[in-house]
């Protein structure tokens, strides 16, 4: 006879005082000042609550966080490879439903949570992550975006937005914008290629009260979910440190970053302004857009303009095609 997979079923916060103030992201990590991707591990860990293991995949919340036995994370938690979040999470829970059906384990199955960099997500992480959505394992992959590789010194990612300054796109005579591409738009690519996902939404750690909400409707579902979390990174990004919050604010208020949940084909909304103000207020704030002329900030504000014009849907966006010269 089956055995049911008992999970849990997180409470929604209605504000900040309904979370508990226990720390599972705990002091003694080496993260830059005003990190973004920590304040996602200690909001995503609120969220959680103490029944669940955490993965991290390479990237500045493995290697900044940890060093021999040493690790900020009241919980249990385990690096993967930068390749393979979504491979581990799928066989953790496997493991607990081979323990469930065998009647070896009695509990809740744990929220397992993948918390993976946007290269641990939808670059070299990608295969992972898809199969884990494929094959519909109970987990839930949570995507913190700082927008680059950060940590292997503010490389380009496919979630580098066009015009920015990284290490491996340096503005020169030749290629006077520096990074040429428009990102990957991430919950587009789970959307559409994964029938057993139920539950996508993305949210910025400005509104810390928003995310831990998406973290707990995700988790809630049975089966894969994914979130896609906005984290400035002031090192990468270059900003002063005490601005991460006003950043992240103005990229919802300039349109740069939207707020949405995807649930079962239907969309919603959150922190739409009811004006959008110019993605240049945005962009002027950090050093890795300075070297932008007019131009460069008018094809932003195009790109931007058409992604509003139907929020979470992909839009057209220019890409390098084929060379015709070498
Ligand atoms: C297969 C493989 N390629 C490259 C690396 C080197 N590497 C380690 S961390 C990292 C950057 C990770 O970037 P991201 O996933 O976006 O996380 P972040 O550092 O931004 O937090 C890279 C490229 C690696 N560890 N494994
Ligand atoms: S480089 Fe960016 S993501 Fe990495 S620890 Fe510093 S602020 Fe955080």
């Amino acid at each position: 006879m089956a055995i049911e997979v008992k999970t849990q079923n997180l409470e929604m916060a209605k504000s900040l005082r309904q979370v508990s103030q226990e720390e599972h992201y705990v002091p003694g990590h080496r993260t830059c000042q005003g990190c973004g991707p920590a304040l996602v591990y200690k909001l995503v860990s609120k969220a959680t609550g103490g029944n669940a293991i955490f993965l991290g995949p390479t990237g500045c919340m493995y290697v900044a966080n940890t060093s021999y036995l040493c690790a900020p994370f009241a919980y249990p938690w385990m690096h993967t490879q930068i390749t393979n979040g979504g491979a581990v999470a799928s066989g953790i829970e496997a493991a607990y439903q081979v323990l469930i059906r065998k009647g070896k384990y009695k509990g809740e199955l744990p929220s397992i949570v993948v918390m993976a960099g946007d290269g641990g997500a939808i670059d070299i992480g990608l295969q992972a992550m898809s199969a884990m959505m494929y094959r519909g394992h109970d987990a839930l992959f949570v995507m913190y975006d700082n927008e680059s590789y950060a940590n292997t010194g503010i490389q380009v990612s496919p979630a580098t937005p066009y015009g920015a300054n990284t290490t491996f796109t340096p503005p020169g005579k030749n290629v006077p914008e520096g990074r040429v591409l428009f990102p990957k738009d991430a919950p587009q690519l789970v959307i559409g290629g994964h029938p057993a996902v139920h539950f996508v939404a993305t949210a910025s750690v400005a509104y810390p009260v928003d995310l831990i909400n998406k973290v707990r409707r995700g988790l809630n579902y049975k089966g894969p979910s994914f979130v896609h979390l906005h984290a400035p990174c002031p090192k990468g990004w270059l900003f002063p440190a005490r601005k991460t919050i006003e950043v992240a604010k103005l990229a919802i208020q300039t349109g740069m970053w939207v707020n949405y949940t995807w649930e079962n084909g239907e969309y919603t909304y959150d922190h739409t302004p009811k004006e959008y103000k110019p993605v240049k207020e945005y962009m002027k704030g950090q050093y890795r857009f300075n070297h932008l002329s007019d131009a460069h900030y008018a094809k932003m504000q195009a790109f931007i303009d058409a992604r509003l014009k139907a929020p979470g849907k992909p839009v057209a966006i220019p890409v390098q095609g084929p060379r015709e010269q070498a």
